[in-house]
């Protein structure tokens, strides 16, 4: 039985593993991370890591908001663990930008500490969409369990908005220049979807925290890509073999990683271009073109690649009707609606994800891609069909990733199974309440207020053309 990887047994990894270029001992916490999952340690710590080798202060200390799990898995090996990055040939590299984990429900006072911090000028955030807490239109969404929680205990939140609010109170009574609050997840406008529900979360408690945030801290717009399939176990056994040590909980991305922000950081904010990141004060172009190119298409071929039985997204993409298809939407539908940065050229891009997609050394599962639909599809798709409509462009394609959606709930309902999605029992009520006609169907969808807005759910063209999709699409019984 190999040793479990740590600083200790680092020293007997094999020689071929990229290991941290700098001494993990003298680097010093700089950067708080709110949701250590699988895409954090996969993107924004593999940036720190390159970072760590120039500059010692960039060290993260990850929260997360609600599980262990990845403090169990990190803790015993001091927050190290291996990247693959998965491309003709796989290279594995341990990184060692987490110097913590801390699970916020069980020492706040720690996390309170570190966000209290002149030292830490940087907090990232990679929560899922779900995380935000925002209803439909983009507020706060004051009726949230979590949210009405924090209202009555502002000094014990439990929401990523609590936790940023309570953690800029103690900040400012510190007298500390405010840390940078930079998210990275994939809603469109991010840092200003952020910032605005955190100043609406003040204004209920403190105006003038309230419009101290909105004086003083930055919440710079951000656009993060680099395809991460989850962890599995095939992926723990291959890095036993090649690190030669074992590692609880190793991530695997595709080589290809970006990551876009708003040229808006604070002075001192860890110099991110340095190692590859671009600034721009144009980040609402490229994450236009990333969620509704990349992620639009995703989730197109999650729902309409499970309805025809296939796994990962390489196998839909080798289903040759489905792929034109998807490629299709994605020159003739959605392209069309993105006004691209110069430096972007458009076709370059889209032919890119297109062979990304089928990079077969990625298992992307497409029951991953498919979680959180209520939350992803007002981002990747309904965006574009809104601008559709405008401009008087069809709809049929843009329907389908609708319609799939709808169909894969009703599906998943009428089998007894579960879905993961936040509104998970009212989407099941609703699939348990389809009789698969397309009208009654789509118009019980089209009630969601919290995923369809009024204005699209009462437009008689979108209407029709999600019925005529899914009248088209296999339904169970
Ligand atoms: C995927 C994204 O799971 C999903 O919803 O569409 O995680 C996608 O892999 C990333 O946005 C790629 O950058």
């Amino acid at each position: 039985m190999n040793a479990r990887l740590s600083d200790a047994t680092l020293a007997v990894a094999r020689p071929s593993i990229v290991r941290p270029a700098y001494d993990r001992a003298s680097t010093t916490v700089g950067v708080v991370h709110f949701g250590p999952g699988a895409f954090h340690r996969a993107h924004q710590a593999f940036y720190f890591d390159e970072l760590l080798g120039r500059d010692p202060t960039c060290a993260v200390s990850a929260v997360s908001l609600r599980s262990p799990g990845v403090r169990n898995a990190l803790a015993p090996q001091g927050g190290l663990y291996t990247l693959a990055e998965l491309d003709e040939a796989t290279s594995f590299r341990v990184i060692g930008a987490i110097r913590e984990v801390l699970v916020a429900p069980e020492t706040p006072e720690a996390v309170f500490a570190r966000l209290a911090d002149p030292r830490v000028r940087t907090v990232t955030i990679t929560v899922t969409e779900k995380g935000y807490t925002l209803e439909g239109g983009g507020d706060l969404d004051a009726r949230h369990p979590d949210i009405e929680h924090d209202l009555r205990t502002p000094q014990t939140p439990v929401s990523l908005v609590g936790w940023l609010l309570e953690g800029l109170r103690r900040r400012r009574a510190t007298g500390a220049p405010p840390f940078d609050v930079v998210s990275c997840d994939n809603l469109v406008d991010n840092g200003a979807r952020l910032r605005r529900a955190v100043v609406q979360f003040a204004e209920t408690s403190d105006r003038e925290l309230a419009r101290w945030i909105e004086r003083e801290v930055r919440f710079p717009r951000t656009m993060v890509d680099s395809i991460t399939p989850a962890t599995d176990d095939a992926l723990r056994r291959r890095v036993e073999v090649e690190v030669g040590l074992v590692d609880a909980w190793p991530i695997q991305r595709e080589a290809f990683t970006q990551w876009v922000v708003e040229d808006a950081l604070q002075p001192g904010a860890p110099d991110l271009r340095s190692v590859g990141v671009t600034l721009s004060n144009d980040v609402p172009a490229y994450d236009r073109a990333k969620l509704r190119l990349l992620n639009g298409a995703h989730s197109t071929l999650a729902y309409l690649g499970l309805l025809r039985g296939h796994e990962t997204v390489a196998e839909a993409m080798a289903d040759s009707e489905l792929a034109r298809l998807v490629e299709s939407m994605m020159r003739e539908d959605i392209a069309p609606t993105i006004s691209a940065p110069p430096e972007l050229d458009l076709q370059s891009y889209l032919a890119a994800v297109l062979r990304r997609f089928r990079n077969p050394t990625i298992r992307h599962l497409l029951s991953q891609i498919a979680w959180d639909g209520s939350q992803k599809l007002p981002f990747r798709i309904l965006g574009t069909a809104a601008d559709a409509l405008a401009a008087g462009a069809p709809l049929s394609r843009l329907a389908l990733p609708l319609a799939a959606w709808m169909v894969f709930v009703r599906n998943r309902a009428r089998e007894g199974a579960d879905i993961v999605d936040p509104l998970a029992p009212r989407l099941l009520e609703l699939g348990r309440a389809c009789t698969g006609d397309a009208g009654h169907d789509v118009q019980l969808f089209l009630q969601l207020e919290t995923v369809f807005p009024r204005t699209l759910a009462g437009d008689a063209r979108l209407r029709s053309a999600v019925e005529v999709a899914y009248a088209r699409l296999p339904q169970i019984g």
